[in-house]
């Protein structure tokens, strides 16, 4: 592992010492996890309030950041994205409306319940067992909020796992899920890490919480992805085929008899040459445009979303990706809320 790759991260392997207690540990990893639901609990619940005191809204954005990068197989800077993606969001070089018209500003369109503190977690000793449920509660307690739809800011792909999870635990089935990516993220176990960034889609296949997962913009998939693809009945759109399929993907319609549509957007399904700052350089994606077009005539009740794998550590000095996953963000809220 190079020292590129695992560069600004610390936390403490091995809280369990010989002499410690275990219970000693575990009573203090569990009030740290309550503490930190707490605030993402209190603040859901403000901005719910705030919304429905303002009236009017069906759905409503609000973003929940996960900074978490350790489930990655190259590198880890997805964990420092979200606070990028924020300045971003808000950076003055543009206006706060969407290029449909959503006013950003309104809290009807968008909200932040703040980040999972998800490093102060790890630096506990907590597995990513627990960790994976922290984030899952986290989500349902935005959705608890009603009408507030989490958008949540990774983090590496690992992320999706839980967020899916959360999302068709809490609205008591399935979802369509329309799955952007240069990468089906669809190992079994990706150097035996179930948890792994590469393996998302095989827990939430398994898991039974998608009906259908469309995957758009593949060019990065090896006879794995292509076995479990078809083991989980999942629509591979590859690269190669986009000028023939642009139209139906430019016109879809999902979530019908389902509870909804969740979208997953890994910065990667685009070409690099739009969006280096990504820990995967994969040449021969989508334009900006291509997944504009894809997502603003898409028809179908969004329940939630995910941008991920934005990687600040590879961004250009100016962050472009920044801007690029920024963007991404505010027209998926835009999408979602209503
Ligand atoms: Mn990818």
């Amino acid at each position: 592992m190079s020292i590129i790759g695992r560069r600004g991260i610390h936390f403490l392997h091995k809280l369990n010492a010989e002499n410690v207690p275990v219970a000693l540990i575990e009573k203090g990893q569990s009030r740290v996890i309550d503490a930190s639901l707490t605030l993402i609990r209190e603040r859901a619940k403000l901005k719910g309030e705030l919304v429905r005191a303002l009236g009017g809204a069906v759905a409503s954005t609000s973003l929940l950041g996960v900074p978490l990068g350790h489930n990655s197989s190259f590198l880890q800077g997805p964990a420092f994205a979200p606070p990028r993606i924020r300045e971003a969001i808000w950076c003055g070089s543009t206006n706060s409306t969407t290029e449909e018209g959503k006013e950003l500003n309104d809290p009807r369109v968008l909200t932040d319940v703040g980040d999972v503190p998800v490093q102060e977690i790890r630096d506990c000793g907590v597995d990513d067992d627990r960790l994976m449920n922290v984030i899952s509660e986290s989500v349902k307690l935005v959705m608890e909020q009603d009408p507030l739809r989490p958008l949540v800011l990774g983090g590496d792909h690992s992320i999706s796992y839980p967020v899916v999870r959360a999302v068709s635990e809490k609205l008591g089935g399935p979802v369509d899920i329309l799955h952007l990516d240069a990468h089906p993220d669809i190992y079994h176990a990706f150097e035996d890490n179930k948890y792994s960034h590469a393996s998302s889609f095989a827990r939430i296949m398994e898991g039974g919480y998608a009906r259908r997962l469309l995957q758009v913009g593949i060019r990065s998939i090896n006879n794995e992805g292509r076995v479990q693809g078809k083991r989980f009945g999942v629509e591979q759109y590859e690269m190669r085929t986009f000028s023939r399929d642009r139209h139906f993907l430019e016109n879809l319609k999902l979530g019908e008899g389902v509870k909804g549509v969740y979208i997953s957007i890994d910065v990667d399904c685009l070409d690099p040459a739009f969006a280096p700052g990504v820990s995967h350089i994969e040449p021969g994606g989508l334009s900006f445009r291509d997944v504009l077009n894809i997502l603003h005539n898409l028809q179908g009740d969004v329940v939630a979303a995910d941008v991920v794998e934005f990687n600040p550590q590879r961004d250009t000095v100016d962050g472009m990706t920044a801007m690029v996953a920024a963007k991404l963000v505010r027209e998926l809220a835009a999408k979602i809320s209503k």
